[in-house]
Parts: C-alpha cells; structure tokens; sequence
C-alpha cells in the first residue's frame, strides 16, 4: 500500500510543470523495501533539483561533466575500476553509463546480473569512486551492439519494438522490472551518486508518446526519483519530448558535429556547429551525447578517428558550445570505448573493437585528448560561477576575424568569454585586442588565436582568497592548500600571456621560475610573461592570503592532476596517472602511475610522501611543494605462441539432439524465400554460427543449390553436399521487398556430376555466421527483426522436399554470459574452454571447413605493474579465412584474414591470467598452406601502478 501511494505522489510529479525534485522515498519502511541490502544510510540521502541552469544536490548546483563508459565492453570487473579512475582523474564529475538488456537476458523471462554482469557493483564503485551516474536503460539503447541492446528473443516477438505495443511493453517490463530496482538503490536521494534516469534513446525517428509516458511510469513505479532525462538526437526529427505526452524532465541533445568521416579528419562541422539547443526554459541545456570520438565506418582506423575528434576539435566544439549553449549537463560519447568482444558487434558499422577514437584507448592507455579533457574539465568543475551564467555582452575584437562570445553569472558577475576565430576552419594564427568591460573595469585587452583553437578567458573571478580582474591565459584549476592559493593558467606555448589580479595595496611579487614581468597600479598586479614550459610566481601581502602561480603551457599544465582529500583538493605534478591520495597525518598516501622514471611534485599540507604504499624521499621546493623522483617500469617480456595443437569440425557431425526447423510463420516483418522458416532466432540461437542439415531424396537430375543467407556485413555460409564441399558466398545484409534486396546474400553452387543418385538420400549442411543483429534506430521492427540464417534454399532439378535440421548456440555460458559462443560443435563442445581433451598436432595446411587450434602461454609480468597485451595477426597472405578468438574460454574477437580491418586485439588483465589457454576456431573458406597467422602477443601499455592489476 504504502509503496504504491509513493509511486503515485512521484507518477503526479511527472505531469507537474514546476522542476521537480526528486522526492527521497521518506519512509524507511518502504526504502527497506526496495533496498535490500540496505547499504544506504539516511545520512547519505540527498535531494537532487533543477532549475533552468543546472542540476542541484542539495541545493548546491552541480556540473554534471560527464564521458560514457559501457561495462559491457570491458570484460573484467577489476578494470571498470581502472577506467573509472582514469575518468575521474580527468576531471570528469560523472558517467554516463547504458546498460544493455541482451546482454543480461539470454532467453525471456531468463536474467544475469553476476560477474562481469554485475551492475549493482559497478554502480557501487562509481559511487565509492564520487561519480555521478546517468543511469541509461534504454530499453534501446543503439550504441553499435547488437540488436542495438535488446535481446535477439525479442525479434521473435509479436508487437513492434520502441513503442506501447503490448507483446513488447511485456518483453521490455521485464527487463526494467530487473534493472530498475538496482538503479534505484544506488541514486542520490538514497545515498548513491545516480543523478539523473534517461528513457529510451534518440526517440524520434517513429514516436508513440504513450510509450515515452509508460517508460517514465514503470521507472517511476520501480522506485526512480532522480530527474528523467531523454536524449534527443540532432535535431529536425518529430518529437524531442520536451513537452506534451511523454515529455522528460531534463530533454538532452546528441550533437555529432564532426560526423563518423575518419579517413577525412580535417573536414570539420559536417554534421552541424554543435551547439546544442536549449529544449525547455525551465530545465538545464544538456549535451546529452556531445561527440567525444567516431565509430570507424570507412575502415580508416581509429587513430584517424580520434585525429577527427582529437583536441583542436575538442577546444573549438566543446568551448563554444559552452559558451554558446550555457549547457552544465554534459555527456561526452566515449571516454572509453572498449571491445565489443563475443558476439556484441552491431555488424553493419563495427568491428570487434570499439576504442571509439576515445580519450582512453581501448588498452586504457591516455591521450592527448584526455589531457584536453583535463584541462577542460578541472576548469568546469573547479570555476563554479559557470554553473549559472546568462548570455551577456561579448569584449569586442579589434580584428573581426576573431570571434567573441560571452556568458556571465548573474550573481557574482563573472565574465567567461570565448574567443576563437569567425571561422572556426581558418589555419591563421592572429593576434588582436579585445576592449573588455570587465566587472573591476574597462581593460585592452591582448589575445592570440592560433589556427582551429578557442579559449574561454575568465573576469571578475574570485579565486579561493585572490581577486583575478581578467587574464588572457585560460585556468586550469586552483586549490588552498594550507591557507594558500595554487592555481595554475595556461595557453599555448610561445604565446603572450597577461593577468591582473587585484590588490589593496601592493603585494611582493617573486618570480621563482621563468620570466615574468609585473607591475602595480591602482589596486591592479598586471603580470605579463611568455608562456613557455612552467613559470611560478610568488605573491603575498597586498592584503591577501599568499599566492603560488603556476603558468605553464597546453603540455605542461596537463602533467598537473587535481586529487580529492578529505582536506580537500591536493595538485600532483609528473606521474603519468594520479588516481587518488590521502593525507594520513602530515604524510600524502597517493596512488599513481609512471610510464617512465619521472620526478613527482605535489602542493599537498605534507611533509612526507608514499606512492603506492613506497616511502619517497622528498624535499621542499621554494614554491612550498614537495619534489622526489619515481622509477619508471621494468621491461616486459613476452612468451612466444608456439606448439599448437589441432582438432577438426566435422561438417556433417554426427551428435545427436539437432532440432527440427519445420516453422511455416515468423513474427518477422519479412517473410522468407522458401518455407519452412529457417531463421535462427526462431529455434532459439541467436548468436554466432549455425549449423544447417537438409535431408531430400535427389533423382540425380539436381544441377545447382542455390541459397540465401542473411548474416549481417562481411559474414559469410560454407556449403556441402553430401559431405564434398561445394563453397562459399558472401552472406546477405538486408533483406526486404525490392527495392532493397529481395535476394539477399545469393550464392549458387554447381551440384557436382555424379554425386548425387536416385533414390538414395542426400544431406546438404549449411554453416551460415551470425554477425550480430541489426540495430533498431528506425523504430519500425523492418531493420530490427531481419533473420539471420538461411533464408531460402533451392535445390534445383529437384523434386522432393527438404527436411531440415538446426544445431546453434546454448542460451549461455554462465559465467561470460550469452554472447560468448555461438553454435559450432567445437564450441558446443567446450572445445574453446582450457583443459579440453582429444588435441592433435597441426597439419600445416587449412582445408575449408572449420578447424580448431590451441596453444598455452605462462604470462610472468612484473609485479605491481599495469601492463596491457594484445594479440596480433600479422598474415600477409590474402588466404580465406577467419578466426574466432578464446582466450581462457572468452571470446575476444574474430578476425578476417584478407578482409580486416582489424589485426590488433586488445586482452583485458582478468581476462588474462597468469597461465592461458588461447585457442582458435578457424573458418576456411578454401585450401591453402600453413597455419593461420603468424600471431603474437603485444605490449600495449606498461605502468608502474599504485593501483596493481587495476584494483
Ligand atoms: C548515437 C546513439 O545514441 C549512440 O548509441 C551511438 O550509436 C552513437 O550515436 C554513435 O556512436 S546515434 C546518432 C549519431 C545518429
């Protein structure tokens, strides 16, 4: 009873007009009901609010900077530690996290939430971690995966998907009935740091409001309190629920300016200026999905991908867009991209890595990008009068080539400025003078813009206990540490810089680094310096609290991290990583990271350092930090793969147990060539190959077997008949009435003279790929719900009809979950599993079919290191075939021999472990020398770490 008048209080805060609030569940009769592990104190509940500037806990406004992560692409629970760290050492204030119905659903009403499907955990780390969440169920959620997240089951039941449909508002129920309450538990009105709820994704293309409504009321009812948030994409389609029937609370925006267009990365804004639209007057603006990276469409690699999305971007886009749209709620897609390892890949656009181009690759490596993002984000979230700012009137430029755009807070009267060129494309380096009205005075102002690069310059700043007028150099951060401000300004190196703070009277300046020119006049310190490596100037008295200013270059203010204490903020310089510190005492504990022996200085109230637990000898510098000198790593030495052993996939196998495949009806939009239906989906494998048998009786007049397989983008069947192997055909992508396909993946195969005789029964065996389902972006189940397998076949000249038979996957692999294996007998078997039986020596050639091969390494890396392997094929041969990768048992890719793109794949730590077992299933095509490969194992990363293994 109880439980239900609470969900009808917060179902009428849904239609209220009035931000809302999220009203904490008051009763702890009934949060015990709904938070069974009860880990949550009453103490820790805040109330999360909005107005139209920003997102509030507490009353205090809040930046919601966030990158998106997805669990589901990092096989390996220690690691989502790892990455999240690396995130919030970047200055990020949350993630933004989808969570992936199929991966969790291997059949209906079936749900896994264990290892690395654990949810509840990974919420609890971002939250022990101090990351806010956006919590993003779908039920689709798109994101390059399969089925674009929802469960291949789906496609096999009635009722179109994305919308009220009552055969899928069952299915998807179901599915929130599961996820919900874990996402409940772990929001800031209970404790945890989940801040806002997006619904859906991206619903626009098809829209049906009485769905959008029924999303927000199931979550309502699951107990959701938080803000409902909706990303709306890019503009132009037909809802973007921001208000009417269906409408969310805080309606984001997707903006993808730069385009997927990897191969071409200096072509800018061809989807658009990225500025993302302000939706509703009375919630914040939200860059729900800000582009942070591309998916590889055109095979160009990432690293072209992450040229395209790389820092100039990031300064001009993300700036302006600031500046532009007033947004504080930002979602930046990826921060870490991950692999789409097993059977995840959405076929058409990806591959098994998603690195995305991101900040952090895919081995977890750091970019310059994610230095970009920390100098953006240590000033989002260290400047708080941008948390509420109204456009206002711009300093003009001398040179109208250069463009300025100003926002300021109504309260304090804080100015931020952006300045970049008219057109953001120009390669010219300019310098110009703004006329600047500043809250402390009118001032001419020096600025310099380099070509494709943006500032946000500050004015009338109160900066911890100083005053700071304007300056042209940009801050990064600042902190007090022991009744002294730190703070660190930058700009490119070699341009001018100037900053003016303001005194009562004249403080004593002293430079101890670098040059830099100062001057006092009426209540101003104007100092004035090149920027260039790290300048330091000291500055007390002048009726102020001491100063330490560090002004340093685009590179050298990215080695400085920004740490939380329970002191509050402490600034760590030179580590190649700093996840966390401590002050125990007057002793800094931090944990960090080094690629190379390096020094380490840290402006911390502390006189004795330990990294990673190891005492550090230090010593005071004249600017009050403390300095000591780390090693770098040790080398890493790698086995070789060598003594492989062999099994072969018979074709025609003869387990028992097939099922037989004699549907005449498909819940599908598309009906198939021949009866019966021989869809995968609808006998339950859904994912990887499937084997076919038909069985008909020939008159030995058969000429051709013609066949139509979908299998989704570069997936492929193998043909046999009677046991000889008839080929290959590329598998169909789409198959739909013309004018799209209506004979999608054809290949007709000669039926060899003589093989086959009256009257004595014949098998044909089909092995189609499955490589992942389609996406559902267009909401219309035609894209959706395409088959995968057989979809008609043809035995020409024959008479008989065929009887057919279906072997494919097992719902799920228990522990790597159902998207591991698909249908081989191999991995039926447990053939891809360590410590399988039955292993051969290899016969140095590959013969068409599927074949097996495995070998052991013994990994013997230095301890306390983070190193990151990858696996690489280095095949210059064009021979056809291609592997499906198990390390330990877990899937980690398939590569394409002759096809790629991919030769790389990265082995997640967890995954690894110190003995392995990497085995092969190998699918050839045709006949050809040796072995496949060569492959070997690669160093992607190697780092001394504070933090072994991740943890
Ligand atoms: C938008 C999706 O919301 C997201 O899931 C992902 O697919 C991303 O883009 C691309 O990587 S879709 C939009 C760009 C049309």
């Amino acid at each position: 009873m109880r439980l239900l008048a609470v969900a009808l209080v917060l179902l009428g805060s849904l239609a209220a007009t009035t931000p809302v609030v999220a009203a904490p569940v008051a009763d702890s009769a009934v949060a015990d009901s709904v938070v069974p592990d009860s880990a949550m104190s009453d103490l820790g509940r805040h109330e999360v609010s909005y107005d139209k500037y920003s997102l509030t806990v507490d009353g205090e406004r809040v930046m919601l900077w966030s990158g998106e992560f997805h669990y589901f692409r990092l096989p390996s629970p220690e690691l989502w530690r790892d990455v999240l760290e690396k995130i919030r050492a970047a200055g990020f204030s949350g993630v933004s996290l989808y969570f992936h119905w199929g991966y969790h659903s291997p059949a209906p009403g079936s749900y896994d939430f264990t290892g690395v499907r654990d949810v509840d955990r990974l919420l609890r780390m971002a939250d022990e971690l101090g990351l806010y969440v956006v919590a993003r169920p779908g039920p689709y959620i798109n994101a390059e995966t399969s089925g674009g997240g929802f469960p291949a089951w789906l496609k096999a039941v009635d009722g179109r998907a994305r919308s009220s449909d009552p055969g899928y508002t069952a299915a998807y129920r179901e599915w929130l009935g599961h996820i919900n309450p874990i996402i409940a538990r772990h929001q800031v009105s209970r404790g945890g740091s989940v801040i806002a709820y997006n619904v859906e994704n991206e619903y626009g293309v098809n829209v049906d409001a009485a769905y959008m409504e029924q999303l927000q009321q199931k979550a309502r009812a699951d107990g959701i309190d938080v803000p409902i948030v909706h990303n709306n994409c890019c503009g132009g389609y037909l809802a973007n629920w921001s208000s009417g029937q269906g409408a969310v609370q805080i309606p984001g925006v997707d903006d993808y300016p730069q385009s997927f267009n990897c191969p071409d990365p200096k072509t800018w804004a061809s989807w658009g200026e990225g500025v993302t639209r302000r939706l509703n007057d009375d919630a914040p603006v939200y860059a729900a999905e800000y582009q942070a990276g591309a998916i590889d469409l055109n095979n160009a690699g990432y690293e072209k991908c992450r040229e395209l999305t790389g820092p100039d971007y990031m300064k001009v886009f993300y700036k302006s867009n600031v500046i532009s749209s007033g947004a504080t709620m930002f979602g930046f897609y990826m921060a870490y991209g991950g692999t789409s390892w097993g059977w995840l890949p959405q076929p058409n656009d990806v591959y098994t890595s998603y690195d995305y181009g991101a900040a952090i690759t895919e081995s977890r490596g750091l970019t310059t990008k994610y230095d970009e993002f920390k100098r953006q984000g240590y000033f989002m979230t260290s400047v708080a009068p941008i948390l509420k700012t109204d456009p206002a009137t711009a300093p003009t430029s001398a040179d109208p080539a250069v463009h300025t755009e100003a926002r300021s807070n109504p309260d304090t009267r804080t100015q931020f400025v952006l300045v970049r060129h008219a057109d953001r494309r120009t390669d010219t380096d300019l310098p110009t003078t703004l006329d600047w009205s500043t809250p402390d005075g009118r001032y001419q102002v020096p600025v310099r813009v380099a070509g494709r690069d943006a500032k946000i310059l500050v004015a009338g700043y109160d900066l911890g206990g100083q005053r700071l007028a304007w300056s042209n150099s940009e801050i990064l951060t600042h902190v007090t540490v022991s009744g002294r401000d730190v703070a660190v300004f930058y700009g490119r190196d070699g341009e001018q810089g100037s900053t003016v703070l303001r005194y009562s009277t004249a403080p004593t300046v002293k430079v101890l680094d670098g040059e830099v020119r100062s001057s006092y006049e009426n209540g101003d310190l104007r100092l004035d310096y090149t920027h260039s490596g790290l300048s330091r100037v000291l500055i007390t008295g002048g009726g102020r609290q001491p100063m330490l200013l560090l002004l340093g270059t685009d590179e050298t203010a990215a080695q400085f991290w920004r740490l939380d204490t329970a002191s509050g903020p402490v600034l760590v310089r030179g580590t190649a990583l700093a996840r966390s510190a401590q002050l125990v005492g007057d002793r800094l504990a931090l944990r960090a990271d080094t690629d190379r022996a390096t020094e380490v200085e840290v402006f911390a109230p502390a006189r004795h350092l330990t990294v990673g637990g190891r005492p550090v000898p230090v010593r005071r510098t004249s600017s009050g930090s403390l300095l000591g000198s780390l090693p770098g790593p040790e080398q890493v030495r790698l086995p070789e793969l060598t003594n492989w052993q062999y099994r072969a996939e018979p074709p025609g196998f003869s387990e028992s147990g097939w099922t037989t495949a004699d549907k005449t009806t498909t819940a599908s939009p598309i009906k198939p060539k021949t009866l019966p239906v021989l869809y995968a989906d609808e006998y339950g494998h859904h994912n990887g190959n499937v084997w076919y048998r038909g069985r008909f009786t020939p008159t030995g007049a058969e000429k051709t077997v013609s066949v139509n397989a979908i299998t989704g983008k570069r997936g492929i069947y193998l043909v046999w008949l009677n046991g000889r192997y008839l080929g290959s055909a590329a598998g169909g992508v789409q198959a739909d009435s013309e004018p799209v396909n209506p004979d999608p993946g054809r290949g007709d195969f000669a039926v060899p003279e003589g093989l086959l005789a009256d009257g004595q029964q014949a098998e044909l065996t089909v092995l189609v790929e499955n490589m992942g389902h389609n996406d559902d972006w267009t909401a219309d189940d035609v894209r959706f719900k395409q088959p995968r397998g057989l979809f008609g076949v043809v035995v020409e000249g024959a008479t008989a009809p065929i009887s057919w038979q279906i072997r494919g996957s097992r719902p799920s692999d228990g522990e790597r979950g159902p998207m591991n294996t698909g249908g081989l007998y191999g991995e039926r078997a447990g053939w891809h599993l360590p410590g399988s039986g039955g292993w051969q020596q290899t016969p140095g050639t590959l013969s068409p079919g599927v074949s097996w091969y495995r070998t052991n390494f013994r990994l013997d890396l230095p301890r306390g290191h983070d190193v990151s392997l990858g696996l690489r094929f280095d095949d210059a041969t064009a021979r056809g075939y291609r592997v499906l990768i198990f390390v330990n048992g877990w899937n980690m890719g398939q590569y394409l021999n002759g096809v790629g793109p991919q030769r790389e794949f990265v082995l997640p730590n967890g995954v690894l472990r110190d003995h392995n077992t990497l085995t092969f299933a190998v699918i050839a095509t045709e006949a050809a020398q040796g072995d496949p490969g060569p492959v070997s194992l690669v160093t992607l990363g190697n780092h001394r770490t504070g933090a072994p293994a991740g943890g």
